[in-house]
């Protein structure tokens, strides 16, 4: 058990036993060009969590630890896509609709992707998730379970979005989770500061707050 400063108290680490859970790092969110940025977006809040990632994504796999990448999308023909969350928001362009680089948020097309920095390796499940949460509709659980892990490092974004959805997910299906702050982003300072806050309070009601260098230090 390695002993990780984190709010609201320590966190105690079983790296045996947990995974890294890495959120929608995908280019359409945080490169310069992508859907992300044409929406209006300052893709560098993102983008200052790539080193970070990297850093923590590096030594965890040296530990031999397992790793998980998640991209939000959807089939290409938008079946899995439900009309709601088609029809929200007031743009022209939609899911589905021809983007920068690609269809936006469809399987398979290139902003659909993981960053190069952060590039999935063989033997490292990519889920793909057609919600915010990585447990709904998708495999995550039952690849967590048939792995005996309990606990999730989520680190990727948005801190209030998907990374929030997920933790609560995770949360009341009996996970514990540590939440890296360098290694989440938001477009907004403060909803990244409120998704964070919203995590750790209340002594801890979804989970716990660190820093990558505090794991990297730890099992180092
Ligand atoms: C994620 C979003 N990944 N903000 N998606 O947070 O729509």
């Amino acid at each position: 058990m390695l002993t990780i400063d984190a709010t609201p108290y320590p966190f105690e680490l079983d790296p045996e036993h947990c995974g890294l859970l890495i959120i929608d790092m995908q280019r359409d969110f945080l490169e310069p060009g992508g859907f992300g940025e044409m929406l209006g977006n300052d893709v560098s809040q993102l983008r200052r969590t790539i080193e970070p990632n990297r850093n923590l994504l590096a030594a965890w796999r040296a530990a031999g630890r397992l790793v998980m990448h998640t991209r939000e999308g959807h089939r290409s023909d938008l079946s899995d896509l439900p009309p709601a969350k088609w029809r929200r928001g007031h743009g022209d362009t939609r899911i589905g609709d021809a983007g920068p680089m690609g269809r936006i948020l469809i399987r398979g097309e290139a902003g659909h992707d993981i960053i190069p920095e952060l590039y999935p390796v063989a033997g490292e499940p990519v889920i793909d998730k057609p919600g915010k949460g990585a447990f709904w509709s998708t495999d995550l659980h039952a690849i967590l379970q048939h792995r005996d892990i309990h606990q999730l490092i989520v680190t990727g974004v948005t801190t209030e979005v998907c990374v929030n959805t997920t933790v609560r997910e995770a949360n009341d299906r009996g996970y514990d989770c540590l939440v890296l702050e360098d290694c989440v982003g938001s477009y907004f300072p403060d909803f990244q500061r409120l998704g964070l806050d919203m995590i750790s309070a209340q002594s801890g009601i979804f989970g716990w707050v660190s820093h990558s260098q505090r794991v990297i230090e730890a099992l180092s």
